[in-house]
């Protein structure tokens, strides 16, 4: 089972500023985190990160017959992004949304997002500790194990 973990603009900032909205993580430990976690559930897990919309959208397309689903936290472009919203759906894999804030905590424009309705689920609010959850969630749902 291939997954990839796709991260959006200023994800590359994290651990350097804003620590009490994104916590003291860097991107480098996430990703780390979650190969490693990949290892545990039998999942090859592939990190990529891009602060540009356009290389988001190639990024999902490309994983279209080569990964099996995909953890993406698109960053501000979840509130935004109708071309992402449309890459999600034209790769017809499971989507998981991810946010390390508690968006709906936040401000007003943070409460919408256009990506949701395609994805299968949204985990959001744990910070880091939401990546591996969003692996576990994504490997037991192409498991078969939703119950
Ligand atoms: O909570 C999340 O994961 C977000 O996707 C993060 C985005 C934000 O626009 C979304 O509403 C929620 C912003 C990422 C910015 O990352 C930074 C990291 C370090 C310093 C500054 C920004």
């Amino acid at each position: 089972m291939n997954i990839l973990v796709l991260n959006g603009p200023n994800l590359n900032l994290l651990g350097t500023r804003e620590p009490e909205i994104y916590g003291h993580h860097t991107l480098d430990d996430i990703e780390a985190s979650c190969i490693a976690h990949g290892k545990t559930l039998g999942v090859t897990v592939s990190c990529a990160q891009s602060n540009v919309e356009g290389v988001l959208v190639d990024r999902l397309h490309a994983a279209r017959g080569t990964m099996d689903g995909v953890v993406l936290n698109a960053g501000a472009y979840t509130h935004t992004s109708i071309a992402l919203r449309d890459a999600i759906s034209a790769t017809q894999l499971p989507v998981v949304e991810l946010h390390l804030s508690n968006t709906h905590a936040r401000e007003a424009f943070r409460h919408v997002s256009m990506i949701a309705p395609v994805c299968i689920g949204v985990i959001q609010g744990f910070g880091a500790a939401g990546y591996p959850l969003a692996l576990t969630a994504l490997h037991g749902h192409l498991s078969g194990a939703r119950g």
